[in-house]
């Protein structure tokens, strides 16, 4: 076990009691400056330690730690998490599951990373990807589709979130098309699918998901601070009412990686029997772009409507003010509610 993990369990052995430096100093054979450290590295993951000069340290809150382990021992999958990679920290889940799937890795295999430092958003974007505060999580699919009906597997994979969160934490979540996972209006998830494919073939796909969990406000950088959410920062501004409804007590990141697992599964196998309206209407369902009023921004201009439906191929279809409809693909526009 590494000097940061054991001075983690030492604290948890005494939660709640504070232990002096000198104390884990000698334990570990460390100086106290180092031993300064190390509990500075842990509450950068998200670790809740107090301080005192006199006293030394007493953990208040553990963070939860992402854990094969733990994983396996509430996954209920049959294809997902066969095999399943934990790291600490990644480039991006995606870029090593892409790596693992051309060497030929299992289908279901799943890539998770406490931080990743340059993940990654669709055409290009960056991915805020904090240690300790979010599942970032790529899962490599082997998917019997041609690459244009490839946008389900996208689709679904929102779902899958969003049936988790509703059964994890009582959380009825929205999605923006075409995958953002929404809470009050701001995002909590974003989904990035990449794949390697023929012309009438798909070789693989990799799913990334990224899901904010413990973010505060001021966690996110100053540009997304407006728009990003968690799970934390929705529970903390939910009102009585909401709260509730809602499940307690906050589920650690390991049981929500297991259900969005489960959920993801099923649905794969929707993909698999080829029951892909079940999917599209379970999409709309949570959807909260149908129904609404849109203003679509494209490379040539833009223009205003109402979202009427989802085709199988990812498009939002809208009717535009002078009755005329329009399918648009997401890579191509982007939207805004009005
Ligand atoms: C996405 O792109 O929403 C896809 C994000 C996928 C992330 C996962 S994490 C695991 C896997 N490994 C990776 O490297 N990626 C995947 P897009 O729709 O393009 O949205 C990107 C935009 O969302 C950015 O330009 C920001 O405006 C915003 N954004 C960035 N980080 C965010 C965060 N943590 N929470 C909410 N919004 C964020």
């Amino acid at each position: 076990m590494d000097k940061r993990a054991g001075i983690l369990e030492e604290l948890k052995k005494r939660q709640g009691e504070y232990v002096s430096g000198e104390c884990l100093s000698s334990r570990f054979g460390i100086s106290r400056t180092a031993v300064w450290k190390y509990i500075a590295g842990l509450r950068k993951a998200g670790h809740l330690i107090d301080a005192s000069t006199k006293k030394g340290y007493r953990l208040t809150r553990a963070a939860d730690v992402i854990s094969e382990s733990q994983i396996r021992k509430g996954l209920k999958t049959a294809i997902l998490g066969k095999r399943i990679y934990c790291f600490d920290s990644l480039d991006s889940t995606n870029s090593f599951a892409k790596k693992i799937a051309l060497e030929g890795c299992q289908e279901g295999t799943v890539v998770i990373a406490d931080a990743q430092t340059s993940g990654r958003g669709r055409l290009g974007r960056n991915w805020h990807s904090q240690p300790g505060k979010g599942i970032w999580m790529s899962v490599v699919l082997r998917p019997e589709l041609a690459p244009r009906d490839m946008q389900i597997v996208t689709l679904g994979a929102s779902v899958a979130v969003a049936a988790a969160l509703e059964k994890v934490m009582g959380i009825r979540a929205g999605i923006k098309w075409p995958n953002d996972v929404i809470l009050n209006g701001r995002k909590v998830c974003g989904i990035l699918s990449e794949m390697s494919s023929e012309p009438d073939r798909i070789h693989f796909v990799v799913l990334g998901i990224g899901l904010n969990v413990s973010h505060r406000e001021g966690d996110f950088p100053p540009e997304l601070r407006d728009t990003a959410g968690s799970l934390a920062s929705y529970l903390e501004s939910a009102g009585e009412e909401e709260r509730r409804k809602l499940v307690y007590p906050f589920p650690d990141r390991n049981v929500i990686i297991i259900t969005i697992l489960f959920e993801l599964e099923k649905i794969y196998s929707k993909i698999k029997n080829n029951s892909i309206e079940d999917i599209l209407s379970r999409w709309k369902e949570y959807s909260v772009t149908i129904g609404r009023k849109v203003k679509i921004f494209g490379k040539d201009g833009g223009f205003t409507g109402r979202a009427i439906d989802i085709t199988r191929a990812g498009e939002l279809v809208v009717r535009c003010e002078d009755g005329t409809v329009k399918t648009v693909l997401s890579g191509e526009v982007s939207l805004r509610g009005i």
